[in-house]
């Protein structure tokens, strides 16, 4: 009995009751957002570009991943390794040496120096890249060194990059989160949006030369997304800035893996800089008339966190954070994974806070928060991955704003008309301990797609496909229901 009752006092008074009854009111006469049909995508460090048989046609595991993830998907090429990539036209071709404009800072305590981390990238793995796209349907967004590179060398790589991709290439991008560069290759004082804006359009320029019809996208910041509001005055003050072709910045909810953020009831909480980011972006993109784009981010930055980055509280993260980011009028979003960076973990000794400089020689234990894991020659689809998978179903919608109130549970919920009329329901449960109940009167909903696990920590994810028809619905504690009503 003791024990018992033990037990029952330390079970939290809700667990046993009702569900909390959520109301909702969607608001059709006023369509939200057009979220595009490549919405969704994923992002790779470019040195997983020294592997030619990474991304190549022969590589059908990945291949099977990324069509199964979205037909018309965006690969990100870029990460920090992206800055300390240089083009190899030919086998006999040297490392060129650094360019004038570089200084080179100490590094953090127990990173490499990142001269030490350079590595070639050779026309093969474009080739491949390109055969690559073409079996999976994705296009790309290839990523140009910009620290430590030249505008002539990055024009010679962009030349080659763009005849060979084709139309899959969506845009470059040039330089990784360069709001960081004074950590490795500036002087922090000298370093600013106007000095990161100069260097990137003197690269522009050199490629626009050898390849005219070029995009581009930018800034790619890490934390400071405010910098796209003097790029925008910057490109404004053009006679022509048709070349640029979106917006973007990174996001990763926290880091590095100490931080006490770091854990699933935190990175579950409403994140007030993703809004405070995407107002910000957005109003820069309206000068620009441009799109605006989320282009690599995950859960918990230095490679992630087990326990948060691989269990199902980041596939909840994951699907509330796509749909917040298409509801908030984004071009889309690429998370980051793959094997080609270096865990934090694995080079140790970085400040709380500061950028990894990847080791591309190190051997690369997979990051914990990688959409797609490599395990044992197989591809396995990870936690975020299924969170995209959800929003996925999202792509070529047009949101629908709504009046959701779930009470005191921790739920978010999404709204959507298909091209062909359908609307969609998604309810996001974020709650560790409540559920929640929903009634529909406005008509009966059919369940298509339900994602849970036994809790939030948990990696036994299970989906579900009920296909049952109703007009009230429980979304138990930590779980995804996505409801679809035919046009009537
Ligand atoms: C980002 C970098 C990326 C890293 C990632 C991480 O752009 O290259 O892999 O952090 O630390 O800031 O996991």
């Amino acid at each position: 009995f003791l024990l018992a009752s033990a037990a029952a006092a330390a079970l939290p008074a809700f667990a046993q009751s009702e569900p909390t009854v959520a109301t909702i009111a969607l608001h059709l006469e006023k369509p939200g957002a057009k979220i595009p049909a490549n919405f969704i995508g994923l992002s790779y460090e470019t040195e997983q570009l020294s592997d030619p048989a990474y991304f190549a046609p022969t590589n059908t595991g990945l291949i099977e991943q990324f069509r199964a993830l979205a037909p018309h998907g965006v690969l990100r090429i870029g990460g920090s390794t992206s800055d300390v990539a240089w083009w190899k036209p030919t086998p006999s071709s040297q490392q060129p040496p650094l360019p004038p404009t570089v200084t080179p800072q100490p590094p953090s305590p127990g990173a490499k120096p990142f001269q030490e981390l350079a590595y070639a990238v050779t026309p093969q793995a474009v080739v491949n890249l390109r055969a690559f796209l073409d079996a999976t349907g994705w296009t790309c967004l290839y990523g140009i060194n910009l620290a430590t590179n030249t505008p002539t060398l990055a024009a010679e790589q962009a030349a080659f990059v763009a005849k060979t991709l084709g139309p899959h290439l969506e845009y470059f991008q040039l330089g990784n989160e360069p709001d960081g560069f004074w950590r490795r290759f500036k002087v922090k004082d000298q370093w600013t949006a106007d000095a990161y804006f100069d260097e990137w359009f003197a690269a522009v320029q050199a490629i626009l030369t050898r390849v005219p019809h070029a995009r581009f996208g930018l800034p790619d910041t890490a934390s400071q997304p405010e910098w796209t509001s003097r790029v925008a005055d910057r490109l404004t003050a053009l006679p022509d800035h048709s070349f640029v072709a979106a917006l973007s910045h990174h996001h990763y909810f926290t880091g590095p893996p100490s931080n006490p953020k770091a854990n699933p009831h935190d990175m579950l909480q409403p994140d007030p800089t993703v809004l405070a980011t995407a107002a910000v972006t957005r109003a820069a993109a309206e000068k620009l008339n441009t799109l605006y784009r989320m282009t690599e981010g995950n859960t918990c930055y230095l490679g992630g966190k087990p326990g948060l980055s691989d269990v199902f509280a980041s596939t909840l993260w994951a699907a509330d954070y796509a749909l917040l980011l298409a509801q908030l009028g984004y071009a889309g979003l690429n998370l980051h994974g793959g094997s080609g960076q270096a865990v934090a973990n694995s080079l140790g000794g970085h400040l709380p806070g500061e950028l990894l400089m990847a080791d591309p020689h190190a051997p690369h234990p997979r990051p914990f928060y990688t959409p797609i894991a490599e395990i044992d020659g197989k591809y396995i689809a990870e936690p975020v991955f299924y969170g995209l998978l959800f929003a996925q179903r999202f792509a070529g919608a047009t949101m629908v704003p709504l009046t959701f109130d779930p009470g005191a549970v921790n739920a978010t919920a999404y709204a959507a008309k298909t091209p062909d009329g359908k609307l969609l329901l998604a309810i996001i449960n974020k709650d560790e301990n409540r559920d929640l109940r929903i009634d529909l009167p406005g008509g009966a909903f059919t369940e298509t797609l339900r994602l849970t696990a036994p809790s939030l920590t948990s990696n036994d994810l299970r989906t579900t496909t009920a296909n049952t028809r109703g007009k009230a619905w429980t979304i138990p504690r930590a779980s995804i229901l996505l409801l679809a009503q035919q046009p009537r």
